[in-house]
Formats: C-alpha cells, structure tokens, sequence
C-alpha cells in the first residue's frame, strides 16, 4: 500500500464539514454502505448498540448519537472480508510478521478457530471442542494456578467479563492483568484513597450547569469527540473552558456541530476554550499546586481583612481530613519550583486561580496526560485537593472526571476484573458459590509481563486487545510472551500479538462483536456496558454474524470454563445460554446491582450510584482526604535526568489503540504517514536540523538495554521546548517496562527521557 505523504496544518474548526467528509468517506469505503447507514442509526440509541469508540455517555435525546470516530469504529468492525483458515494456508506466520499494523487488521474478520502449527509455521481450523479442551489441559497440568494470567480489554461486556472473572477466580488465581492498568489505574487508585470511590463524581447532565470546566490532559477532538458536545453547549451557556495541554490540540480551541448544518457553514463558530495553558509533560500538579499558593494568598488576605476566606470551611470542616498539612505543603512549594516543574509563568498560574476563584459550579476532567507519569496518583489527588477545597463535590455542575477510554473499562472493573479484588467482593463470591476464592492480590499488566519473562506465568488468555502491541518495551514483551507454554488470543481481527508463537500452544478464538446479533440456544441475547457516568445500559447487536463459527465472548468464556472445571458448581453452558442468568448471578455478587434485569429495560439504562457525589466517604475516616504529597524530586533515574528531551506517546485522529484505521491525523496536519516526531521549531533550530528531517530517537534509562526507533520526520509543532510528541504504539519500544507510575504500576507512556540523532543517509539537502 503506498500513500501521499504530507503535512498541512489544519486552521479550521475540529468536527464540521471536514468531519462529515471523513464520515462518509469511512462508510463507503468499508463497501458495506447499507449495513453501515444502518449500524449508524442504531448507536448510542435506547434500542442498539452502544458505541464501541469509547465510554462517554449518552443523553438519549438526539437522533444521531455517534462521531466521526465511533462511526470509524463501527464501520471497521462491520467489514465484509473475512480471515480464515485458507487465508493463513496462504500466509505464513513469519510472513505476516513482516507486515504493519494496518495492514494485519485490514485484512477482515476473524472467523473460525485456529490453532498454530510450529511444524508448518501456519494457523490451521480447530473445532469449538478441541480449542477448549487443549486449554483446559494446559491449565490443569500448571502446577499452580498462578501461573495462569487472565487479561482483559475495556471492550468486553459486563456479562463476559463477570463470567471470566468467576472462571478464573474458581482455577484459583487473582491474575487479572488489564488495559487499565496501562491507562486510568491512577485515577482509581488516587480518587480511592481521596475520596472513597475510584469513579468520575458527575453525570452527564452537570455539564450543562457548570460554571468552569477545567480540561487537564486530554485530546477529546479525536478521543472523545462527543465530549465536545457537552463542551461547545456548556461554552455557549457561557461557561468558561479552561484547557491544560502541552499540546495545541484543534479540538480544544474550536468545534463546529457537524450534526448542525448552520454551524457548518458559519466559519468562526465553535469557540471552546476560554483559556489554554501549556504545561510541560507531568507538569500538571505543579500548575495545580501553583494555582493554590495564589488562591491561599487570597484567602489569608480576604480572612485578614473580614474573618471570611474564600475556601468553603464548612465542607473541609465536615466532610474532609488532612487539610492542614496540604496548605502547609503547598506554602512549603516555592513559585521557582511551581514554574520551572510546570512550565508556565506565574501569571499565567494566577490567571487560571482567577477563573477557577470566580466560578462557582466546577468540573475537573482528565485522561492519559494525567495518568500516564511517575507521579500520577499524586497528580489525580492534587486536582481533587483542589476541589475539595472548595466543595465541589455533592453539588449539580461540579465533580471530578476521569474520562475513560474503552467503551466499557469502567464495566470491568466494577464486574471484578481486578488484580487486587476487595475483601468484601470476594467474600460475596465465595458465598454465593460456596468455594474458597484466592485471597492473595495478582499480577497487573507490568507485573504480569515480568512473570512472563521469569517462566511464573505459563498460560496467558487474553479477552481482546492486543498486548504486544499495547505494552511498554514492546520486543521485550514479545519476548515474554512467547516464554508462555499457551497463549490464547478472544479476538475480533487479527493483530500484533497473534503472530508472536508460544512455547508449545497459540490458539486464536474468533468471536462477536457490539454490532452483531448474538443468538444463543436461550434466543437472542443482548449485553450490557457502564460508561464513564455509571451509567449502565443494554447493547443489543443487529447485524448477522459473518459466519456461524463465530462465537460470542460469553460463550467462549463459558466454554473454556466448561471444560476446565465442569459444571458442578457452575453451569457455564447454561449461563452462557441465557444472560439472564448470569445478570441474576451479579445482582447477587455486586453491590449496586439489584433487579438488575428488570433494570436494564430502562430506556438509557440506570445510574449505578456514587458514594462521594452524595459526600459518603468509604475511606478509613469516612471522610475526604486531603493529600500532602510533595512535588517530584525528579521523574527519572540518575542516568536519564540528563536527557535533553521528555517524549510523549498518544493517539492520531485515525487510530483507535493498537488498530490503525488511515494513515491521517487530520487536526494536527500530518497526512499518509505516521513516523513523525512533533517538536518546537527552536529545538529543531538548536539541534542545527531542519523540519522534515529524520531523526533516531533512543531512550536514556538506567539499566544498559538499548532502546531505539529510526527514521521518525520531524514536524515543528506548538509544543513546549524540551518535550516531543509521537504517535504509540510505534515508540513502545521506547518505554521501559520498570518505567511506571507510584502506586499506579501505569507505564510512563507521557513522559519518556530520550535524545535525538539524524538518522543515517537522511535525504537533507542542507549543509550543515
Ligand atoms: N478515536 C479514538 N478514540 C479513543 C481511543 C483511540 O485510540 N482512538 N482510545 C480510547 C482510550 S483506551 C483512551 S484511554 C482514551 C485516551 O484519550 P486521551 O487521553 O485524549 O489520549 P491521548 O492521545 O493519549 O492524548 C493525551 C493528551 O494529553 C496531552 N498530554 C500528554 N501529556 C500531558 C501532560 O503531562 N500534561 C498535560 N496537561 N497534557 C498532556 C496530549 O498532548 C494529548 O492531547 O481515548 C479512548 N478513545
Ligand atoms: N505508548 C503507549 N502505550 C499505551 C498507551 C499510550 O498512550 N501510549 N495507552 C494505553 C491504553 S490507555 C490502553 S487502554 C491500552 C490498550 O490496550 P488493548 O486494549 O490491549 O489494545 P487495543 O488496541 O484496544 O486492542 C485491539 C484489539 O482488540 C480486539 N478487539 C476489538 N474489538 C473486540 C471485541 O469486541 N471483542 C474482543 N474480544 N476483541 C476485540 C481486536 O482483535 C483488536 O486487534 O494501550 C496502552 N498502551
Ligand atoms: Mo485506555
């Protein structure tokens, strides 16, 4: 495949006309336009799908629910070409592993069982049968359960996930290693120890009420394009928009409707932020921290003059713990530290205490330009200090918002995908069905890789996702993986790690997407998913499955689990029959759950509830804790703090995670092409290269492995100097597998030491 490489900024609104044409061009070109119109009418909506693009919520108001992206996500899905077993008698593993990303999922839907061949180096067809019981084999000769690791992408519904929590759980294991953890683990484990409760505060309606929303982190335009929306409608409300992002990213700054047609074409519409900041990569708490040493001025002086500050005493008085030390941390944080770890000057610090100081409803969101550092527990609880400073929880229009990033990882979790399971959760199986749960925490995706790599871990079943691709230091993880005796991939499209072979077994199990029909012998079934609101809502697919092969999640879960461990305890065939059944058995094993499927008729599903919005706080004082942490000494070992340069790695408007859609990134001007490196035009002028030019990029860490990816082309971008920006999963390589977050085990995904050479033969005509 070849295509035009280009870069040409982008100078219009995000979303409008632009947004439209790639729509439409996604839908056509899939060749299954009728099915895709269709698929489209039935997203987000109270009869269909929900959206598998990602786990914003839905008002259920409007006709169409979907964006460019999900319409992306749908149509990709919905594909008429097929990968089965005469495609792999073509091809042969090692062939295929020669070919990009791209092309590996462009080759159509997985269809029918397959089991690798290291004779032939071929995937062959097995049966149904064959598949379970050679997995149940590997499984009972470990010697003990942990060398089992059961992981999990956010798109697998709440019924699957429950049911292979159960499974894994009765094989006696807590290894649950998941997405997760590679991605909002800091803000459940920071708003946990703050609050009580590792979930967003709000609903979707308080967007509509809000005063000032403070955007941390994030790239909504492409992740989450409906949250511009809710963004665009609270900006016309005459909220204030107040964007942290090192990054000048399109969508923050303007966004036409394309649902709209006058907004299409009145072109200056769409202002979003009223305020954009561009703090260094893991600059964020400083600018927080920042933002209360000038709100604390305020408050010493307006209490010096008339006993009254500005902070909401009453709320810290009864609902909160620790305050104290926090101020006293913060006024122990000199403005020099504030703005050289920051980036941003003091005034413009100020500026933003200023808009947060006159507003009285606030929001805080934020994603993976928070969580994905050393220090982003502290960071999440940093934002949430602030809040709680001013009692912004448990009023309409203000809260705090981790905005998730699968459709349903939130759902997971709540299901029991977990490495580290409450007490009281597991207490609540083991009663249920009478067995003795493993009380020990499990591995998590960075603990469970290096399990991998030490021979613990011997049987790795994946339900979705793409591991080798999605995880830090990619070749090692590889490597790792293909340490296990059995690797099984539950997978919709073919990818990166299918072609990675194990030690003695690999098996790909094709199974149902969102948008298919999923008819079992108890008659069609529908699932259900938890957005980033809690809301919990049924997801029926419509479109007939490609071929009778396939398998729904649930059933291959239950099938696995069928023959690992019989039916004595468990009828998994009979659960996987009717999920009816299996929603009866969460009713009984998950709080919040009850009536569950006489819930799920709801229209838009129902709200799950969340202690902290109504100030009950399940913390050890049953009160808010403020946390005193202290700013970062350092983000590196010794070694890389001498690296001239802090890498991000994040998404293009044409990818979702590890599956790459086109070779665009509409907003940020890059066409046909995605080995760029985004950097500041005086950076480009102080290394003495020049834009276009291609460059090495190698990581500084300390631990003598040589981690390096060539030939990425330079594009001056606005981005502060010393940071860079380049698309994942291409820079895995770079990120190291001991590089993760405190207290969050995230991989270090924003903020990677590294140092630029100009690669070998570069096709410059410059003379140096
Ligand atoms: N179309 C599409 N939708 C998706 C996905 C997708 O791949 N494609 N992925 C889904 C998933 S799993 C997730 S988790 C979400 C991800 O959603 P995002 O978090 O929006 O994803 P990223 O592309 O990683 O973008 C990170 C953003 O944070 C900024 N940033 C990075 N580091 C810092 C920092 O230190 N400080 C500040 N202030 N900003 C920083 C970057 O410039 C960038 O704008 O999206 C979900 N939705
Ligand atoms: N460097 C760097 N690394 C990162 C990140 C980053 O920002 N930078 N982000 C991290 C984040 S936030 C995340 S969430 C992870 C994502 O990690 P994963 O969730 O593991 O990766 P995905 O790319 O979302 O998985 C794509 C695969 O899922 C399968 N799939 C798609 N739909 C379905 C379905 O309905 N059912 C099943 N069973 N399979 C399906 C397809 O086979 C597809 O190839 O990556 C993390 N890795
Ligand atoms: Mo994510």
């Amino acid at each position: 495949m070849k295509f035009k490489t280009e870069i040409k900024p982008y100078h219009a609104a995000a979303g409008g006309l632009g947004s439209l044409k790639s729509t439409t061009r996604f839908v056509f070109e899939s060749k299954q336009i009728l099915k895709n119109m269709r698929n489209l009418l039935r997203v987000n909506q109270a009869k269909g799908f929900d959206c598998p693009g990602c786990a914003w919520g839905d008002d259920n108001k409007s006709t169409f629910s979907f964006c460019e992206n999900g319409a992306k996500a749908v149509t990709w899905e919905a594909t008429r070409r097929i990968v089965d077993g005469s495609f792999f008698a073509e091809h042969s593993v090692a062939r295929l592993a020669q070919q990009s990303d791209y092309y590996l999922e462009y080759q159509g839907r997985l269809v029918e069982p397959l089991r690798y061949n290291q004779q032939t180096d071929h995937y062959e067809p097995i049966s149904w049968d064959e598949a379970f019981s050679l997995i149940a084999s590997h499984i009972r000769h470990m010697s003990t359960p942990d060398e089992m690791a059961l992981y999990t992408s956010g798109r697998a519904s709440n019924e699957a996930s429950w049911l292979y929590q159960l499974f894994g759980r009765m094989v006696g294991t807590n290894n649950f290693p998941d997405c997760s953890n590679m991605c909002h683990e800091a803000s459940g484990v920071g708003l946990k120890r703050s609050i009580g409760v590792g979930k967003g505060t709000i609903r979707l309606a308080d967007f509509d009420q809000a005063d000032a929303i403070f955007v941390f982190g994030q790239n909504p335009g492409t992740n989450h394009p409906r949250m511009l929306h809710s963004l665009r409608h609270a900006a016309d409300n005459g909220a204030s928009i107040v964007t942290f992002n090192t990054l000048r990213e399109r969508g923050l700054e303007r966004f036409a409707d394309p649902q709209k047609p006058l907004e299409l074409l009145t072109p200056k519409s769409g202002m979003i932020s009223s305020a954009y900041y561009q703090p260094k990569l893991g600059g964020d708490m400083a600018a927080v921290r920042g933002m209360v040493k000038a709100l604390l001025e305020t408050d010493r002086q307006l209490r010096a003059e008339k006993q009254r500050g500005l902070f909401d005493d009453a709320f810290i008085a009864q609902h909160t713990t620790g305050v104290d030390d926090w101020l006293a941390a913060v006024e122990a944080t000199t403005w020099e530290a504030i703005v050289m770890q920051s980036g941003l000057s003091e005034a413009q610090i100020r500026e933003a205490a200023g808009i947060y100081q006159r507003a009285e409803r606030v929001i805080c969101t934020w994603a993976m330009g928070i969580t994905q550092h050393k220090h982003s527990v502290d960071t999440v609880r940093e934002i949430t200090n602030l809040q709680l400073l001013f009692g912004q929880l448990g009023k309409p229009g203000a809260g705090l918002c981790p905005v998730r990033g699968h459709s349903n990882v939130q759902g997971n979790r709540t299901m029991g995908i977990d490495e580290k399971p409450s007490a009281a959760f597991l207490a609540a199986l083991e009663q249920h069905f009478d067995f003795a749960a493993p009380q020990t925490a499990g591995y998590n995706t960075v603990e469970a890789i290096e399990a991998m790599m030490q021979d613990k871990v011997k049987v790795l079943i994946a339900l979705g996702g793409n591991l080798a691709a999605a995880a830090p230091d990619s070749p090692r993880t590889a490597a790792a993986m293909q340490r296990c005796e059995l690797l099984v991939h539950i997978s919709t499209k073919m990818n990166r790690s299918h072609l990675l072979p194990a030690q003695r077994d690999t098996l790909i199990l094709p199974t149902l997407g969102r948008t298919e029909a999923d008819i079992q012998s108890g008659g069609p079934q529908f699932i259900t998913v938890e957005d980033s609101f809690s809301m919990v809502h049924a997801s029926e697919g419509l479109n007939p499955p490609l071929a009778t092969t396939q398998r729904s999640e649930t059933a291959i879960v239950a099938g696995i689990a069928h023959a690992t461990l019989g039916s004595e305890k468990v009828d998994w065939l009979g659960l996987a029959a009717d999920y009816n059944r299996i929603r009866d058995h969460i009713a009984a094993t998950i709080p919040g759950f009850h009536d569950f499927n006489a819930r799920c008729e709801a229209p838009g599903g129902f709200y799950l509830g969340n202690a902290a919005a109504e100030l009950r706080f399940n913390t050890p004082g049953n009160k808010a804790a403020f946390s005193a942490a202290s700013l970062p000494e350092h983000l590196f070992p010794q070694r890389a703090q001498q690296a001239p340069f802090t890498l991000q790695t994040l998404r293009s408007h044409d990818q979702y995670n590890t599956t790459i859609y086109g070779l665009d990134d509409r907003y940020r001007g890059v066409y046909g092409q995605r080995e760029v490196l985004f950097i500041n035009a005086q950076d480009i002028d102080a290394l003495g290269f020049q834009a276009g030019d291609e460059v090495d990029i190698e990581t500084l860490w300390d631990d003598g492995i040589t981690r390096r990816v060539e030939r990425f082309k330079l594009v001056p971008y606005a981005i502060p100097r010393g940071n860079l920006a380049a698309y994942y999963p291409e820079t895995n390589p770079l990120v190291p597998l001991n590089s993760f977050g405190d207290g969050s085990g995230t991989p270090t995904s924003k903020s990677i030491p590294v140092s630029l050479q100009l690669s070998r033969n570069t096709p410059s005509l410059r003379i140096a």
